[in-house]
Parts: structure tokens; C-alpha cells; sequence
């Protein structure tokens, strides 16, 4: 019985250990970016940045958290880059980090997704 469990504990050992290590090739040519996202409102705002950002080359996952209002995005940095990102946010009514949202955009936002909307 005890060796089974040695068994069990060293294949989870292993596990473990490869797992981590292949985690840490993958950032080579991985980002983690967190962009902060102060306007947006709702969930529509999230549906509508995750859609832009998705539809983006060299992005490979997208979350909006509405409540702490921030964009995390994982992308290829041989791909794209955090600037690109930005003006996506930017392009689709939003503002991101430093980059304000595109006017013409935000006007367009229903009202409920505008500053103060909510
Ligand atoms: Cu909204």
C-alpha cells in the first residue's frame, strides 16, 4: 500500500515539475498585459472589447473584468504589442491606460455604456 502511494506521489511530482517547466518556454513568445479599462461599464463593454481584441492577429485570449475595470490580454509579442492593444481598446470606445478613447467611437456607445452610464 505505501509504495502505491509513492507511486502516486512521485508521478504527481513529476507532473508538476514538467508542467512548470513548460510554462515557462511558452513565455518566449507569450505576453500577459493588464490594461486598465476605467470607462468601461457593463458586460456589454466587455462583450464589445473582447470581440475587437479577439478579432486582432497575435491576441490569444482576452478578459474584461468589469468590476476591478481592467483588460487582461495574453498575445504573441513577435505578433503585436501593447500599443496595438491599446488603440484597440481606444478604437472601439474605451479608454486604455494613457490612450484616451477615439471620440468618434465613443459617441457612438449607447448611453449606457457611456462614462457615468451606470
Ligand atoms: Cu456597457
Amino acid at each position: 500500500m505505501k509504495s502505491i502511494i509513492l507511486v502516486f506521489a512521485s508521478l504527481f511530482l513529476s507532473f508538476a515539475i514538467s508542467s512548470c517547466a513548460s510554462s515557462s518556454a511558452a513565455n518566449a513568445s507569450k505576453n500577459e498585459v493588464v490594461i486598465k479599462t476605467e470607462t468601461i461599464q457593463c458586460g456589454m463593454c466587455k462583450e464589445r472589447i473582447e470581440e475587437a481584441l479577439t478579432q486582432e492577429k497575435g491576441v490569444k485570449s482576452v478578459n474584461v473584468d468589469v468590476d476591478k475595470k481592467e483588460t487582461m490580454v495574453v498575445f504573441n509579442p513577435a505578433k503585436t504589442n501593447i500599443e496595438t492593444i491599446r488603440k484597440v481598446i481606444s478604437g472601439v470606445g474605451y479608454d486604455a491606460d494613457g490612450v484616451e478613447a477615439e471620440s468618434g467611437a465613443y459617441n457612438a456607445l449607447p448611453a449606457c455604456c457611456q462614462k457615468g452610464g451606470h
